[in-house]
């Protein structure tokens, strides 16, 4: 079966870095990697929560060092997601990861960017690019991180996003930082009840504003939570093989999908970090389907729900169907 046309929401950019790539640039950057080969390094993906996976995750991303590289992988998962139906990714970078490693952002920026500017032609995938703060660094760090980032505000970058680890980390430690990005113009979204409750929901809500909320599952915990979201419109940006293999979620037919979908929330289905994870936004349409018994309308709904839940105009959006 041909993939459904669909957007892509949820999907930060350093989690599409496949094994083989991760060596090819270690070997082109002369970066020791404690694995001897891509097999090995996979065999390491077996994650007990989303910090074991976080540690992981940013010790990979230190091969990339240069403005190629960033555009080598975002080519990639471009390349990739074409082939799953993906019609428009509104894609997640984490600046700070690379920042405090000593990688230019520019070199950040305009790496990913040369690879999303050419995507429209390559892909037929229309881009956007959202900037995230790491919750687990203090505001100052996102405060000036955002305001290094201000030159690339409203063309380069769209909006603002707050991933990394959750508890211990809520909304509100990053008001400030999000009334600027208010002010500047950018869209607002932040990763909110994925390994936290319903309280981290609310406070993403209440205290910063956002637009969506990044996983969301917990969500389903709290009634008045669901009712708020569903009153309001506030899409869900799902990612059941991530909350799978990061023992948020036991297994995928136990996944909350159905009764999400059955309280009426606006929920997108989303890959997340998908070299990490066990597959790609097409692999996780399948994967409902087949381990919850998912309709071929109800399949069609979450696609449907991508496009209306993106941060496209309603015009780019007819086109992007
Ligand atoms: C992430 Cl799955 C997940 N959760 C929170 N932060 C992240 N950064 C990259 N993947
Ligand atoms: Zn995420």
């Amino acid at each position: 079966m041909s993939p459904l046309p669909k957007a892509e929401l949820h999907l930060h950019i350093e989690g599409t870095l496949e094994p083989e790539l991760a060596f090819e640039l270690a070997h082109r950057n002369g970066v020791d990697l404690p694995y001897a080969d891509p097999d090995q390094l996979r065999a390491a993906y077996a994650f007990s929560d989303l910090q074991s996976f976080l540690d992981l995750y940013y010790q990979l991303m230190d091969v990339l060092r240069t403005e190629d590289d960033f555009t080598a992988l975002a080519e990639a998962y471009l390349a990739r997601a074409a082939r799953e139906g993906v019609r428009h990714a509104e894609i997640f970078f984490d600046p700070q990861a690379h920042t405090s490693r000593g990688v230019e952002l520019d070199a950040v920026v305009r790496g990913l960017r040369r690879a999303l500017d050419a995507s429209m032609e390559r892909h037929g995938i229309s881009t956007k690019l959202i900037m995230c703060f790491l919750r687990d660094l203090p505001q100052e760090s996102a405060l000036s991180t955002f305001e290094a980032c201000r030159p690339y505000f409203g063309t380069a970058i769209a909006g603002v996003g707050l991933d990394s680890a959750e508890v211990g980390n809520p909304a509100s430690k990053f008001a400030d930082v999000y009334r600027l990005a208010r002010e500047a113009g950018l869209h607002l979204v932040a990763h909110a009840g994925e390994e936290g409750g319903p309280d981290y929901v609310w406070e993403a809500l209440d205290v910063l504003g956002v637009e969506r909320i990044d996983h969301g599952i917990r969500a389903i915990e709290d009634p008045k939570l669901v009712e708020r979201l569903v009153t309001d419109r506030i899409p869900l940006t799902v990612c059941p093989f991530s909350n799978v293999r990061l023992r948020c979620v036991d297994t995928l037919a136990e996944h909350p999908l159905p009764a999400m979908l059955a309280a009426g929330l606006q929920v997108t289905l989303n890959s997340d970090d998908p070299a990490y994870f066990g597959g790609y936004v097409d692999e996780n349409f399948v994967g409902v389907r087949d381990a919850l018994g998912l309709s071929d309308e109800q399949l069609r709904l979450l696609a449907r729900n991508s496009f209306d839940a993106s941060f496209l105009e309603d015009d780019e959006e007819r086109r992007a169907e």
